[in-house]
């Protein structure tokens, strides 16, 4: 999901826009989906139960036999993403209503928890929740929300990340504010994957909002000092800086944990390791899967994938050179490290929610490997390497490309497909399942046969 909103007119650039709609139609866009919801609500109505239409093509389905796609919830608005807060109990949020609402037992509650106004144009909304469940002793668990707060009287519309308490699990109650970014360049790459880490931090993915070779987050060297965009931002449960800043001390610089991303919809923790992972999209190429140490700069605006951007008009958006190893790349003194992606396809995968199985359910063979799922329905599994730095991969993707978006060249890695729009994912963690939300407005969970 990428995109401009100002396409340059003069003929010159019919290449670009060509491109610009190209990525349009590959990748689903939240704008295109607004109908798709009311599309499914008339079709769910003639489905009770997804995974007993097997013999229907266009049914979600796991490739490997063992396994088998159930649903568990069908009739959301735009969902983004989703949270446990207990066995069978989900907060879910969805992005332009503004609203948390809650699915028990395959029941969504009437009243939202929360309903705020926000902005929804393109990729603003309501977009990233994490939940703190165990508090000390008696205080109400934390939800964390992250939200495009409404422009009002004067106030310009913002990106903002809330920690809120769960109040009798029905109520989300005493907000604070801990994050407020501004929402500056256009309203595409907002990011707005939350995650707690294991050092009980916040981790939030801001992209790059569209506006485009702004700041040093971008790798531009006499750009404007950055501004909590194009980064992966780490803030404590209280929104204030950690003390052990990684790429400088002056704020809001003190809050990156990771900078140079153009645009992410997804981070995990490795379980084993306890290294987080990203999934960033590019433009008209490139999307990439990551190790983020801390520090990590991902290259953009200079390098996406492993390709230099080529420019058209005002944006650097088709795909250019080979650039292994990128110069003149912004490192805050040295503090500031860049590495290519683990993994990387040349043509857009369109890739959002990533997400480590910390369990065993699936058997072995799946436990504590990596799930990557799309925006265009297709859900990829990657077993790691022996150190874990790294994915397994053979022929044709050994040099960690995938030159195509066809079966045959990902068949080591394509473990589901026909998913819709897979917004985010969640392992159960009372069940050990994977859980996968869409943009079209289903909950699913993956099952042994
Ligand atoms: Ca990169
Ligand atoms: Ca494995
Ligand atoms: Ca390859």
């Amino acid at each position: 999901m990428s995109v401009v909103g100002v396409i340059p007119p003069v003929k010159k650039h019919l290449k670009g826009l060509n491109e610009i709609h190209s990525r349009r139609n590959l990748c689903y866009n939240f704008t295109r989906l607004l109908l798709i919801p009311l599309l499914f609500f008339f079709m769910s109505l003639a489905f009770l139960s997804v995974a007993s239409a097997s013999d229907d093509q266009e049914q979600p389905y796991i490739s490997d036999p063992n396994l088998e796609v159930e649903q568990v919830f069908r009739g959301l608005h735009l969902p983004t993403t989703m949270a446990f807060i207990g066995p069978d109990d989900i907060l879910v949020l969805e992005k332009n209503s503004g609203t948390v609402e809650r699915i028990t037992n395959g029941h969504k509650l009437l009243k939202p928890l929360l309903d705020e106004d926000v902005s929804y144009s393109d990729e603003r909304g309501m977009l990233g929740i994490a939940v703190e469940l165990n508090q000390t002793n008696n205080s109400n668990p934390y939800v964390f929300l992250y939200y495009t707060k409404s422009a009002t009287n004067g106030e310009k519309a913002r990106n903002q990340l809330w920690r809120y308490e769960l109040v009798s699990d029905s109520k989300l109650q005493n907000p604070k504010l801990l994050l407020s970014t501004p929402a500056t360049g256009k309203s595409f790459h907002v990011g707005g994957k939350l995650l707690i880490g294991p050092d009980h931090n916040i981790y939030a993915t801001v992209g790059d909002q569209t506006k485009y070779k702004a700041t040093q987050a971008q790798n531009i060297k006499n750009g404007a000092f950055p501004d909590t965009t194009s980064g992966i931002i780490r803030i404590t449960l209280d929104g204030q800086a950690p003390p052990n800043h990684i790429l400088g001390k002056i704020y809001p610089l003190n809050l990156y944990y990771a900078y140079g991303i153009r645009n992410s919809f997804g981070i995990d923790f490795d379980p084993i390791t306890g290294k987080l992972w990203d999934t960033e999209d590019g433009p008209e190429f490139g999307d990439e899967i990551n190790l983020v140490e801390p520090g990590f700069n991902s290259g953009w605006s200079r390098v996406q994938g492993i390709w230099k951007p080529d420019k058209i008009g005002n944006y650097d958006l088709s795909i250019g050179n080979m650039k292994l190893n990128p110069d003149n790349l912004v490192d805050f003194e040295g503090k500031g490290k860049y590495s290519r992606p683990e993994f990387t396809w040349k043509i857009p995968a369109c890739v959002s929610a990533i997400k480590f199985l910390n369990s065993d359910k699936y058997g072995e063979q799946y436990k504590d490997d990596v799930f990557v799922g799309t925006t265009v329905g297709r859900l990829y599994h990657f077993d790691m390497n022996e150190n874990r730095t790294g994915f397994s991969l053979h022929n044709d993707l050994n040099d960690k490309i995938a030159d195509t978006n066809s079966g045959d060249e990902l068949d080591q890695i394509l473990f589901g497909s026909k998913f819709g729009g897979i917004a985010d994912m969640q392992v159960g963690p009372y069940d050990g399942l994977l859980y996968i939300v869409t943009i079209e407005g289903a909950i699913y969970k993956i099952v042994p046969r």
